[in-house]
């Protein structure tokens, strides 16, 4: 049908659903007329990704047959209006830093999505990266998340089981974006495993944490085999999104 699902039979109960983060509840907003019309969301870590996220805009509206309004930096959903053919509403929202930030704000923004009855939605998670092996500046397109162990797999402790989902993103939209980007884009642009870490600094081999208990030739033949696996930029929320769009049937990159 291209409704996004949510799995959660307690919800059909609930007399009210409150999407705490995002200041919305099924109560006290018409979520359908507010947001139904919501083909594409993208999503950046913070303002810092906001750049990126202008240019996307300009990018649709460049390929799209009517204006589209530059994103703001908002922490609420931003409707901007396009009559292109293919994309009919396109919606930004920040996610923040990391697993538990992004996790919050995924489980509201596919609850939103229910309950405002969208259908064949993409979303699109945008954000900084750090490059392994590839040109600074380059585009990494993720085909699949790995953890520090370059596994495809997102791991989470629910009541003390642990609970282990795939990461694997849609192929098709992964092409998709590189077949657009290379018309637009005069930056190096690639598709890649990304690794998902819990952590900025040890997590991605850095030398400059408050505590270190690796050598500069450990972190290297750690970073030479996250190479090998096919990983080519590491960044903190990749597992968790694409895990949470596989399972609630949502197109993700
Ligand atoms: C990339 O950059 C941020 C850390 O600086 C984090 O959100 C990420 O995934």
């Amino acid at each position: 049908s291209g409704f996004v699902h949510v799995k959660n039979l307690h919800l059909d109960s609930m007399e009210e659903d409150i999407l705490y983060h995002l200041d919305l509840g099924t109560k006290t907003h018409s979520l359908p007329a507010m947001f139904g019309d919501i083909k594409v969301k993208s999503r950046c870590q913070s303002e810092a990704a906001v750049p990126p996220l202008h240019r996307l805009s300009s990018l649709v509206s460049q390929s799209s047959a009517g204006p589209c309004q530059g994103p703001t930096a908002a922490n609420a959903p931003t409707g901007l209006g396009l009559t292109g053919t293919d994309i009919s509403f396109l919606s930004f929202q920040q996610h923040g830093m990391g697993i538990p930030s992004i996790s919050i704000m995924l489980h509201e923004l596919i609850k939103l999505l229910h309950h405002a009855k969208c259908q064949d939605v993409t979303i699109i998670c945008i954000g900084t990266s750090g490059g392994l092996g590839i040109e600074a500046g380059s585009l990494v397109i993720t085909d699949t998340a790995v953890d520090s162990s370059f596994q495809p797999r997102f791991e989470q402790v629910v009541l003390g089981d642990v609970l282990v989902w795939s990461t694997e993103l849609d192929k098709d939209v992964a092409e998709e974006l590189l077949a657009c980007s290379r018309e637009t884009a005069d930056f190096p642009m690639l598709i890649s495993h990304t690794m998902c870490t819990y952590d900025f600094y040890k997590g991605q081999g850095r030398l400059d944490a408050a505590l270190c208990s690796f050598s500069s030739e450990k972190k290297l033949e750690y970073l030479m085999r996250a190479y090998d696996a096919g990983v080519r930029n590491t960044e903190m929320e990749s597992m968790a999104f694409a895990a949470l769009c596989g399972l609630c049937g949502l197109k993700g990159e």
